[in-house]
């Protein structure tokens, strides 16, 4: 696959795109400066061995119809003295939501770290995040370039990071086929969970050094890819077998058929699994607080974007009058942003659940999710993956 040194680079000039020029060797940050929407392969294309046709690199234009605010742009934003949380996929739903919670607060900056800049920065004005309370910043988790260079950029716009949000997911209820990323990965797979790895692992430098002295990193996790619970035996069961079909770029991970519930439940397990190995790895060296959590079921999320419409006109109602496990997006956001900030949910290694009238508990993972052989071996396999070893 390609790196950096191949990206090119466009902006907006009144209306067209023109690109301004090619980034080489390392991402430059003047290069970068405006709001930035990844617009390169399409998702569906697998990788060759031949070189990325010209057509299909990526591109980072800027996408939104008015100019933004010169602050809007990550490098020439106002110094912010606040305690800073990043947040993947904070352009809907639990993201959203917790953005404008942790916002709000006023004690804390939101950087919105979202696949499309305009909608993010439209969710943000009519949900009511405070102007100057948050940054948008192009992120698009299902092509490892744009991880990458959202990792450098991040780290040449000065901004601080006390927090690393993994927060961004899809989930394909009805695909008969897979599809896949820019690189070639099943797409639930490759942008809950090994879109989420990469970035982790690249912003752990920067998240160590945390101003706020209380460094976290949380991984969202769901009671669906938990098989010690109800909700986890619905079928189709998460199960990543023996990893070998990850590892060989097959669409399941244990190497069976494509099943787009199965896929999503399995990239959840894996983000538990990262979660657990991060704490063991690392959290005595580093620092930083590890922790997942299951927000409850958020029945009327974009999650469900994909799925029939019957199901999504029974499932809420199923959720809130038959299982009682429905949560509002704003109350889900609400926990989310106890496990980014409070005081009492720092312990690290934790997957965090929620009563609807006790509050916080840590909840117990199921063997699979906890299981520290298949969660070492995910690394590895991860590492290999995404570049890194
Ligand atoms: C499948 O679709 C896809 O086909 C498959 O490809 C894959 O994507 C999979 O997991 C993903 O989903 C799901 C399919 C069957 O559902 C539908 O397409 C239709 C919608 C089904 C809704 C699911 C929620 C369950 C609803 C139960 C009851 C609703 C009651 C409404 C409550 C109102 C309260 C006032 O998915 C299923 O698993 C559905 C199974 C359906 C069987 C239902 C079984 C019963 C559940 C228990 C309670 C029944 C109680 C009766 C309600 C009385 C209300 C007064
Ligand atoms: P939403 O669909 O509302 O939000 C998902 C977010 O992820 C959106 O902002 C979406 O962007 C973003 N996203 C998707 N693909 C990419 C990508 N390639 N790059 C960057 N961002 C991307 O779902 P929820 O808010 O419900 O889900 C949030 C998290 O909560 C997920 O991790 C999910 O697994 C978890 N969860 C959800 C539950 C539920 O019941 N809904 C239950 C348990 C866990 P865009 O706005 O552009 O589509
Ligand atoms: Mg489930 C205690 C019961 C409970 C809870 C908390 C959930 C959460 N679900 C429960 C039970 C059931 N579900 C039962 C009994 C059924 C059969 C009727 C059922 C069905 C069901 C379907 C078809 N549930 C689903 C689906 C989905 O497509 C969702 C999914 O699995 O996506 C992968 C889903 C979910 N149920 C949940 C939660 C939180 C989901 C959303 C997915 C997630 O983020 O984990």
């Amino acid at each position: 696959h390609m790196n950096t040194k191949n990206v090119q680079v466009s902006r907006a000039v009144g209306g067209s795109v023109a690109p301004i020029g090619v980034a080489a060797g390392r991402v430059n940050p003047r290069v970068y400066a405006s709001p930035v929407l990844y617009q390169g392969p399409a998702p569906m294309c697998r990788p060759t061995q031949e070189p990325t046709p010209r057509s299909q690199r990526v591109i980072v234009q800027a996408s939104t119809l008015e100019r933004p605010p010169a602050f809007s742009s990550p490098v020439l934003a106002p110094k912010n003295d606040k305690p800073t949380v990043c947040i993947t996929g904070a352009s809907s739903g639990l993201g959203l939501n917790a953005a404008k919670s942790l916002a709000s607060s006023g004690n804390w900056h939101v950087v919105m770290a979202c696949r499309d800049f305009a909608k993010a920065e439209r969710e943000a004005r009519k949900i009511g995040i405070p102007k100057g309370s948050y940054t948008v910043m192009h992120l698009d988790l299902a092509a490892l370039d744009s991880v990458r260079i959202f990792a450098d950029m991040y780290k040449a716009s000065g901004q601080r990071l006390d927090c690393l949000v993994c927060n961004a997911a899809v989930y394909l209820p009805t695909a008969k086929e897979p599809v896949y990323t820019a690189d070639g990965f099943e797409l639930s797979m490759g942008t809950n969970h090994l879109g989420h790895f990469l970035l982790v692992n690249l912003l752990l430098d920067k998240l160590k050094e945390a101003p706020n002295k209380d460094p976290r990193c949380i991984i969202v996790g769901s009671i669906t890819g938990n098989t010690n619970t109800l909700a986890g035996n619905v079928p189709p069961k998460a199960n990543l077998g023996d990893l070998s079909g990850l590892e060989n770029m097959q669409p399941m991970a244990d190497g069976g058929e494509f099943d787009g519930p199965k896929a999503y439940k399995d990239a959840k397990v894996c983000n538990m699994l990262t979660m657990c190995q991060l704490h063991k790895r690392l959290h005595e060296s580093t620092g930083i607080t590890f922790a997942s959590l299951y927000p409850g079921c958020i029945a009327s999320s974009g999650l469900f974007r994909n799925h029939v419409p019957l199901f999504r006109y029974l499932f809420p109602r199923f959720q809130k009058n038959i299982t009682k496990g429905y949560v509002s997006e704003e109350e889900a956001g609400r926990r989310l942003m106890q496990v980014v900030a409070s005081p009492d949910l720092k312990k690290s290694g934790v997957y965090w659940s929620f009563s609807n009238t006790s509050g916080s508990f840590e909840n117990q993972l199921s063997e699979e999710a906890s299981d520290d052989a298949k969660g070492s071996r995910l690394w590895d396999v991860s590492m290999k993956l995404v570049g890194l070893a």
